[in-house]
């Protein structure tokens, strides 16, 4: 039949099309996508408990959010050329001939499409998010969520379809191939500089090699960056007659005066923002669990915090109780020792240990307990 003649196919030179290779990348690979995997879903969860979770989401250690997703955004920038030097390891196999031979076999390619369509999709959504670019119509988070749960689907459908020859090849044979440990050297140093030029959004100590990443933890108002600037949220000026209210069993109504006259205790708590960068600050106010205490709010009570911001994803957030009622979350009313800037939510705003920046609501106007 003509129609399964095979077409002029191009053939590879390259030895390094080969199993090895594609395990000892894909090794890596896998390790880089299980680690932004586990950590974007605690992210998730974070951000959006179920209701069997809300109340036992903890809020320690007070870094742990900073940590896991600075690890999230490093290993996802990091399977970006892990993912580049596997599939240019593998796509020779693109053209084989047939290209469909069994039942078995298409189900095999298709479930690879999926794989690598799902992955390609999510890492570079994911990477255009740490740029804050949202140029798509579609909500950025759930999509991101959706997509991991196929990638890693098709993933696992990929390693279990594959394990003979991952087996097979698991162990290095001596001697090796040159090439191949000058190709594997290649990998190794183009992942090593992406991820030293823009961790140090997130990890201290690689700040000054923070080329690329689109933020630095220390340039912004106060020395902390912003996301949402109070122009963008249109409160630069919050109203003269400002007031605090906190609605309970006891409802109460605080101007900036009497906030400053309540107790005032510091905390330092870093801003980790969902987009991967991360900065510690001194911060001080009013201990939420203290307001709480004041409008009556029974035991075990979380609480809703709206903003003065008239709209926008972030201007209503829920606190379960374990945040609301740690002695470290603050309504806080100063920065380093300095009253708020407007752009980091002046008159007052909520930070609390082991959160998602994107909860650390700012512009604070109205407490409810629930
Ligand atoms: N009302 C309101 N609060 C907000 C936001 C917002 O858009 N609106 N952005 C959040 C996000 S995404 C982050 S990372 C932190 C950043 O705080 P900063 O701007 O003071 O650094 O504020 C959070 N609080
Ligand atoms: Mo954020």
């Amino acid at each position: 039949m003509d129609l399964l003649r095979r077409p002029p196919l191009p053939t590879f030179r390259s030895a390094l099309h080969e199993p090895r290779t594609a395990v000892v990348i894909g090794r890596w690979l896998g390790a880089a996508l299980l680690t932004c995997f586990l950590t974007g879903l605690l992210s998730h969860l974070l951000q959006q408990p179920p209701g069997w979770l809300r109340d036992h989401l903890p809020s320690r250690p007070v870094d742990g959010y900073r940590v896991t997703q600075g690890l999230h955004v490093i290993s996802g920038i990091a399977a970006i050329p892990l993912l580049g030097a596997k599939l240019w390891t593998v796509y020779p196999k693109l053209f084989e001939w047939p290209p469909v031979r069994s039942v078995p076999h298409a189900l095999e390619r298709l479930s690879i499409a999926v794989l690598v369509g799902s992955m390609l999709l999510e890492l570079f959504t994911g990477l255009l998010n740490t740029l804050q670019w949202y140029p798509w119509p579609f909500p950025f988070r759930q999509t991101h969520f959706w997509l991991a749960w196929l990638a890693v689907g098709g993933l696992l459908l990929h390693i279990a379809a594959k394990a003979p020859l991952i087996a097979a090849h698991w162990r290095r044979v001596r001697p090796g191939l040159a090439q191949r440990r000058s190709f594997l050297t290649a990998v190794t140093v183009s992942v090593g500089v992406v991820t030293l030029t823009t961790a140090g959004q997130s990890v201290p100590w690689l700040r000054t090699l923070d080329l690329f990443a689109p933020r630095r933890p220390d340039i912004g108002p106060q020395g902390l960056p912003v996301n949402r600037t109070a122009a963008q949220a249109g409160t630069t000026t919050a109203p003269a007659d400002w007031q605090l209210r906190v609605d309970g069993p006891r409802p109460l109504r605080f101007s900036l005066a009497e906030l400053s006259q309540l107790p005032q205790f510091s905390a330092d708590l870093p801003i980790a923002c969902v987009e991967g960068w991360s900065a510690g600050a001194r911060w001080t106010g009013v201990r939420v669990r203290d307001l709480l205490d004041l409008a009556g709010a029974p035991a075990g009570a979380g609480l809703r915090v709206t903003s003065l911001e008239a709209d926008g994803p972030y201007r209503v957030m829920e606190m379960p109780s374990s945040y609301a009622h740690d002695p470290l979350t603050l309504l806080a009313l100063r920065v380093n020792g300095e009253v708020l800037d407007p752009d980091h939510g002046y008159p007052a705003r909520i930070i609390a240990p082991n959160r998602p920046g994107v909860l650390q609501t700012k512009w604070v106007t109205r407490i409810e307990v629930i």
